[in-house]
């Protein structure tokens, strides 16, 4: 493959505002819009490499919030791509790496230049990654904490009908044993998984064992955001395969899980690791040490919906991921063609980079505030 050098010569950072279709109740909140960073890179060619930020609003999944994303762009990572000539995109992660942590916030930026790298290159991001082209993207949904366990039948309905291959239902203290009970009642069958966002303590092990009953494909992150010790005494006790989620903020993090015993599954997400280039050497991590993977969500608009796609055109995502539809959670995407899902496939597009072309208009529509940034002007600053 040829390698085209990436020399990033603006940098358009957006701040947007989208409403989702319905509120998205987890054990840390509810949301009921996104407030994100979007970040456009252009070089020297005049090609544009587009990120997504997927931080929350308030700082509730992880410490991270979209006004500290938006700080630390500003501030620090963009004036230190600006100028800069990359051969890869892993080059961005040794950029970054004396700024600690802030993983989503380099995230943004890590990936905007890897889908720079492949357009540069006149491939998809999928081969730039690695990745299979022709894989065949399986999706589930996450669902909600819901008042009513009729309520929540109804949405399970709804999406089985639509073929989604994996139902995530969110869970609390409270909302756990006997709402699963109910809804294995009523589907004995469907690929059901719990994901607890970090609600529970050793302290409920009578309850997480209980849900060993109901043959779920995973609990998801049941214990503290930064634990991995206690993951492992608790998956020592479950029959129930635990996922991390919140806990793996790097390879470091998953290598320590792994060893340790304290998940048998992990769910990578771009942003929490810091961008593609890390999300791709856990995956490796993983593959040769047979723990399956899966790509989370973050309640994505477009931009990071196509990078979820991309990454999980690797081998070892075997289990169905959170990147559903568009039209799930967007009247309409920023994308163009939103994402669709047949019978649980993710429907192929084909283009290099992110292979989804920017919508300029529904862009506009939804954003809020807008800053570009230059090589020439952070030169003549200095002076
Ligand atoms: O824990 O996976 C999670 C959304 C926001 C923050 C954390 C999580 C989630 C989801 C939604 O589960 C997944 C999605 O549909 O994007
Ligand atoms: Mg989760």
């Amino acid at each position: 493959m040829s390698n085209q050098a990436i020399r990033p010569k603006e940098v358009v950072l957006r701040r947007l505002n989208m409403t989702l279709n319905h509120p998205f109740t987890t054990s840390f909140g509810t949301e009921t819009e996104k407030d994100f960073c979007l970040v456009e890179v252009i070089d020297e060619n005049g090609n544009s490499g587009w990120g997504e930020s997927v931080a929350m609003t308030g700082p509730f999944y992880n410490e991270e919030t979209t006004d500290t994303n938006q700080l630390m762009l500003e501030n620090y990572l963009i004036p230190a791509i600006l100028g800069q000539t990359f051969h890869h995109p892993d080059e961005a992660n040794e950029l970054f790496a004396p700024i600690r942590r802030n993983r989503m916030a380099k995230s943004t930026l890590e990936t905007a230049i890897w889908d720079l790298y492949a357009k540069n290159n006149q491939i998809s991001l999928k081969q730039a990654l690695g990745g299979d082209e022709q894989k065949q993207i399986e999706v589930g949904v996450s669902i909600g904490i819901h008042e009513s366990v009729e309520e929540l039948l109804k949405v399970i309905k709804e999406k089985i009908s639509n073929g989604l291959r994996k139902i995530k239902l969110k869970i609390k203290p409270g909302k756990d044993v006997e709402v699963i009970r109910e809804v294995r009642r009523v589907y004995p069958d469907i690929p059901l998984m719990a994901d607890a966002n970090s609600a529970y303590t050793l302290a409920d092990l009578d309850v997480l064992k209980q849900l060993d009953e109901f043959n779920l494909m995973m609990i998801e992150q049941p214990l503290q955001s930064d634990d991995i010790l206690e993951h492992s005494l608790l998956q020592k006790q479950l029959k129930t395969p635990i996922c991390l989620d919140e806990s793996i903020c790097s390879f470091k993090d998953a290598k320590e899980a792994i060893e340790q015993g304290s998940c048998k599954i992990i769910n990578i997400k771009i942003g929490r690791v810091g961008g593609l280039s890390e999300a791709k050497r856990i995956h490796d991590l993983c593959k040769e040490h047979g723990i399956p993977v899966w790509c989370g969500g973050m309640l994505e608009a477009g931009v990071g919906r196509a990078h979820n796609i991309a990454l999980t055109s690797l081998s070892q995502f075997t289990i169905p991921g959170d990147t559903g539809p568009s039209r799930h959670y967007w009247k309409e995407d920023i994308i163009s063609p939103e994402v669709t899902v047949e019978n649980g496939i993710v429907q192929a597009v084909s283009g290099d980079g992110i292979g989804y072309e920017i919508n300029p208009d529904v862009l506009d529509r939804y954003t809020v505030d807008k800053k570009v940034f230059s090589f020439e002007q952070a030169v003549m600053e200095k002076h």
